[in-house]
């Protein structure tokens, strides 16, 4: 018998949220429901410990609110108001619109719009690329998250993939740099836990003394933004005190005596006048690091959705080579992705396009896509994705969902501020009732997800959906009826990969967790794959962009330094710093009445300094605002951050309950800028400057696209 046919029992599970640590769970199901989440002890990196969001999952997967059917718009987009259809009736129209778009505007006149709300292979970047690309709509750059990051890394180490979740455990020294693993990947917060056991100290560098800052050791407080200059004056001191390890630098890396002379320009004093750090604290913090060994960096997504967040990681990056920690036992993190990759090609079937050559939209740019791009967005197909929520500009994504012209599908586990645009929206099942291939982004261990409950309602998977739709549009290929089975047996085929050897969908099905060959990071630096081959810390790659081939510092185009702080006349004098919080997961549970009542209502943290300026206390209800927009909450006056910095953590939806009439602005979003980063088409969101005022009810107009 299955698992979907029998109604009790315990089952195993993957989680599929889009976190580092991809634990291995398992359900307990009663008379055919989820009734209890709990972590799978048998799982080797996980080990039974789960998070508290997705404790309490069963909740969300059998919440009330879920969407049971396909609907079709009855009201104004943006209202809400839907009524039932059939799932034939909403196949037929999206492929007749399809059709006549493709006729009439051209294919590329559609545009997919997806991230990983699943991080299942097949679910999340599986058939929907097959059916986009046979479709021949415009592609879509994956760049929301850590595109710029992890560019940066790439460009002075070449491979996705970095230190083993276990080396970390012997670190002496364990730096987090821009992360807060305590609330986003709590086992390696426990290998931390364990390192400061075996005698590690903890350094935290963040703009904001997060969870994980107020476990540290040492917290460093900086401005936003100025991790380049920060690593550099490491590098100063490493340089100048005879602290790095020139044998390492000499077998191993390209341009180390050209950083050697550009990093004298980066002394302590100039880079405590940028960062905000204390000149000592610098001496300090490279001292350490060049007299601890085997050390760690962790390097966290926060200092990449920067206008510089390339650069910094890529800086960051370069910090282990000048100390030789690759061969000591020690390292950096920023992904472990690339230990994992799975054959793309298989998967995601570029062959069958055709047009290969169609323009690219960068996710980033939605607002602009739907606004002002040429030729225009007709058609958008939204799934694993809450983009009215989690995109930058947030007013003008939804001035863009508002289109009359737009033909919108979105499809979802619940009505969304996004899927409350759409013309069709179109039931998705959990994760829990698919079948699914996971990999993480950290750890080393493969997971197949088999179908624990039946579909909810007429809910279905986006693999079963874009196979349908195939079968709709009369799309005859073969790779559009594949089973499950074979699709992840092609993408674990992958002859690009070593360390994928041996995993196979037998083995997961017996064997639940299968590690990767990790026999090959043996050689890891003999198998970069840099342009040299080598650590590049001078960037040839880099410099024909037209980018500093050296680390180096740049201002960000939005927001201040210490050095530049006076110097720029504003409207908007404070950064505004918006990463996620404890208890959601980007916007994923933010409709779940127990993680609401967890966070409370949002938060904009702001210093003493800056609320006594502003006439503001501890509790009252404020704007935070800018050219792009205003966003109502709560003020936490506190001395987590630098003056000159506020914080508030968590993607709320615009329909979350507020207060005072004023839940009609509750989008973080609103606020942020979707200027692309130095590298990789990446985010900005932390590059955002903001004025905060007493909360203004009665003049600030309402919203015109919020018609709830
Ligand atoms: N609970 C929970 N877990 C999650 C998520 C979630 O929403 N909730 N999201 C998941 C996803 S998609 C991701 S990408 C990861 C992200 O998880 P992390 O890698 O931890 O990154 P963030 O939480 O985005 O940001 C981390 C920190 O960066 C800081 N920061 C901002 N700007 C700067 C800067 O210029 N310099 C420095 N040094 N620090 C800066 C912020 O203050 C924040 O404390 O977490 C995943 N896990
Ligand atoms: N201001 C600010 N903005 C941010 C960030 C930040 O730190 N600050 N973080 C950014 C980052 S790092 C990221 S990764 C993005 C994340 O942005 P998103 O990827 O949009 O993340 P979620 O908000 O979790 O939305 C995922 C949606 O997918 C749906 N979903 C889940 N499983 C399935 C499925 O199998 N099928 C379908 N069709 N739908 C499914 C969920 O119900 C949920 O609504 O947000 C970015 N936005
Ligand atoms: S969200 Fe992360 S920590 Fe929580 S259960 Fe999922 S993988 Fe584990
Ligand atoms: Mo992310």
């Amino acid at each position: 018998m299955s698992m979907t046919e029998r109604p009790s029992g315990v089952f195993p599970a993957v989680c599929p949220l889009d976190c580092p640590d991809t634990c291995g769970l398992l359900l307990h199901k009663e008379e055919g429901k989820i009734v209890k989440v709990t972590g799978n002890p048998d799982h080797p990196a996980t080990k039974g410990a789960i998070c508290n969001k997705v404790r309490h999952m069963a909740e969300k997967v059998h919440h009330p609110d879920r969407l049971l059917y396909p609907m079709k718009r009855s009201g104004p987009k943006g209202s809400g108001r839907f009524v039932r259809i059939s799932w034939k009736e909403a196949l037929a129209e999206i492929a007749e619109k399809f059709r006549r778009l493709s006729a009439e505007h051209g294919s590329d006149s559609i545009l997919p719009y997806s991230f990983y709300g699943n991080m299942g292979a097949l679910n999340a970047e599986g058939m929907d690329r097959r059916f986009f690309g046979k479709l021949g709509a415009s592609k879509l750059a994956y760049t929301i998250c850590n595109s710029a990051g992890n560019t940066g890394w790439k460009y002075t180490m070449g491979f996705g993939g970095g230190s083993s979740p276990e080396d970390t455990l012997n670190a002496k020294l364990f730096i987090v740099w821009g992360g807060n693993i305590v609330s986003t990947s709590m086992h390696q917060a426990v290998l931390m836990e364990q390192a400061r056991k075996n005698g590690a100290k903890i350094v935290v560098i963040d703009v904001h003394k997060n969870l994980t800052g107020r476990r540290a050791d040492w917290f460093i407080p900086l401005y936003p933004g100025t991790d380049t200059a920060l690593a550099l004056g490491m590098m100063n001191v490493l340089f100048e005190r005879g602290l790095t390890d020139d044998e390492f630098l000499r077998a191993y890396t390209v341009g180390h005596e050209e950083l050697r002379e550009h990093a004298k320009a980066y002394t302590p004093e100039r880079v405590s006048r940028i960062t905000g750090v204390p000149v000592d604290d610098i001496i300090r913090l490279a001292m350490m690091y060049g007299e601890t060994s085997p050390s760690h960096i962790h390097i966290g997504n926060g200092l990449q959705h920067h206008d510089n967040g390339g650069m910094a990681v890529r800086t960051v990056s370069c910090l282990p080579a000048l100390t030789g920690q690759w061969t000591r036992g020690g390292g950096a993190f920023k992904s472990n992705g690339s230990y994992a990759s799975l054959n793309d090609d298989a998967l995601t079937r570029p062959d069958l396009r055709p047009n290969p050559g169609v323009r690219t939209i960068n996710m980033n740019k939605l607002a602009d896509a739907l606004l002002t791009t040429e030729p225009k967005v007709r058609g958008l197909f939204v799934f694993g994705s809450n983009p009215a929520v989690v995109a930058p500009e947030s007013d003008r994504v939804r001035e863009g969902l508002e289109r009359e012209d737009l033909f919108t599908v979105v499809h979802e586990l619940f009505l969304t501020d996004t899927a409350k645009y759409a013309d069709i929206v179109l039931p998705a099942t959990s994760s829990f009732e698919n079948t699914d291939l996971y990999t993480s982004y950290w750890h080393h261990y493969v997971q197949l997800q088999e179908p624990v409950i039946e579909p909810v309602g007429e809910s279905k998977s986006n693999f079963e959906l874009f196979g349908l739709l195939a079968q709709a549009m009369g799309f005859e290929d073969e790779a559009f009826r594949e089973p499950a089975a074979t699709v992840v047996r092609a993408a674990l085929d992958n002859p690009d990969n070593p360390y994928l050897k041996g995993v196979t969908l037998e083995r997961l099905q017996a064997e639940r967790f299968v590690e990767l060959d990790m026999s090959p990071k043996a050689d890891y630096l003999q198998r970069l794959t840099t342009p040299s081959g080598k650590i590049e810390l001078y960037s040839q790659q880099l410099q024909a962009l037209g980018l500093p081939p050296l680390p180096t510092y740049m201002p960000l185009e939005e927001g201040f330094d210490g050095e530049n702080r006076e110097h720029k006349h504003t409207a908007y004098p404070l950064m505004f710093v918006s990463p996620p919080n404890h208890n959601f997961l980007n916007s994923t549970f933010a409709n779940v009445e127990k993680h609401q009542s967890m966070e409370k209502e949002p938060t904009l943290q702001i210093h003493p300094h800056d609320a006594e300026a502003r006439g503001i206390e501890d509790g009252q209800l404020v704007e935070a605002y800018n050219a792009r927009g205003v966003y109502a909450l709560k003020a936490v006056v506190t001395d987590l951050m630098l003056p000159g910095t506020v914080v508030s953590q968590g993607l709320w939806w615009n329909t979350n309950p507020g207060e005072n009439g004023t839940n009609k602005r509750r989008l973080a979003n609103a606020l942020t800028s979707s200027r692309i980063a130095d590298m990789g088409g990446g985010a900005t969101f932390f590059s955002t400057t903001v004025e905060v005022r007493h909360a203004q009810k009665a003049e600030t107009p309402k919203p015109k696209s919020f018609s709830l």
